[in-house]
């Protein structure tokens, strides 16, 4: 209807004002954040940082859209995880990931996101992730295609083999997968143009939407590293599965996300 895709632009709207001004948090803080502390191990780290633009963009969605819920890394609960898996299509729900790639933003390396998902029950409408190192805005409204600083991106080249593309995946804070993706690009790693690990899952996702990569995968990912950066890729042409191929829930998982074609097949195939 007329007021639900009026009421979609709105939330859109606000959700790239907010990703833009924690961005400019994130931008001035690289490399200089005074309280790092430790989650569930020492390669899991937090920041005041992360908390603090959490926070603004809680409170500015919560002073707009007070009905809608809220899911996000630093301050979710197995409550409000256990809503999403159970969530009906009268639901809205904020997936927000105030700092997507943390311990690049703890170094001073200048590659980090803010990922804003809203989803409808489990169906993703709008998602943004936002680069403030370079000022790149990728967004993507359900069915009106995906845009990077507003002019429309695609995932293309489908032709393209594992042999033409560059390989990226994320190194899991957790030892066990970890050592899974180890395996994993031990079996890829000979078979493409060159692999690469960057430090942020939602952006290596935007980046195979706009076609500067071509595969991005990774195990044990949440709800708030995905849920954006994927519609932006669907909506650009990709593909996006769990690594074995089959179909990815919102609740997250093991992502394989690839511009398309026979690529996706090959990468099963090779992980399998
Ligand atoms: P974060 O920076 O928000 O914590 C790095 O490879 C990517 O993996 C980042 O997107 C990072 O998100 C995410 N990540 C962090 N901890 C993880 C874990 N335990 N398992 C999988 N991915 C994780
Ligand atoms: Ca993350
Ligand atoms: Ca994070
Ligand atoms: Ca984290």
């Amino acid at each position: 209807s007329v007021g639900m895709s009026q009421e979609v632009k709105e939330i859109e709207a606000l959700a790239i004002r907010l990703a833009k001004q924690a961005g400019a948090i994130i931008r001035e803080k690289s490399g200089r954040a005074t309280e790092v502390d430790r989650k569930s191990s020492r390669t899991d780290l937090v920041t005041e940082v992360d908390k603090a633009c959490e926070n603004l963009i809680f409170s500015e969605v919560q002073a707009v859209f007070p009905h809608h819920r809220w899911l996000g890394e630093e301050t979710f609960t197995v409550d409000q995880l256990e809503h999403l898996r159970n969530s009906s299509d009268s639901d809205w729900t904020w997936l927000v990931d105030p700092i997507d790639g943390t311990l690049n933003f703890v170094g001073g390396l200048p590659f980090a996101s803010v990922s804003i998902a809203v989803a409808r029950g489990h169906d993703v409408q709008v998602g943004v992730v936002y680069n403030p190192f370079v000022d790149e805005l990728f967004h993507a409204q359900q069915g009106q295609g995906a845009y990077l600083n507003g002019r429309a991106i695609s995932a293309l080249p489908h032709e393209t083999e594992l042999e033409d593309a560059i390989v990226t995946l994320g190194f899991s804070t957790n030892p066990e997968t970890r050592k899974l993706m180890l395996e994993a690009i031990s079996k890829v790693g000979p078979h493409c143009r060159t692999v690469r690990a960057l430090g942020s899952a939602a952006l290596h996702i935007s980046y195979v939407a706009a076609g500067r990569i071509g595969v991005f995968f990774e195990h044990g990912l949440k709800p708030w590293d995905i849920a954006a950066a994927r519609l932006i890729l669907e909506e650009a042409g990709g593909s996006v599965t769990q690594i074995n191929g089959e179909p990815l829930p919102v609740t997250g998982g093991s992502i394989l996300a690839t511009n398309g074609g026979i690529v996706h097949n090959r990468m099963v195939e090779l992980l399998s």
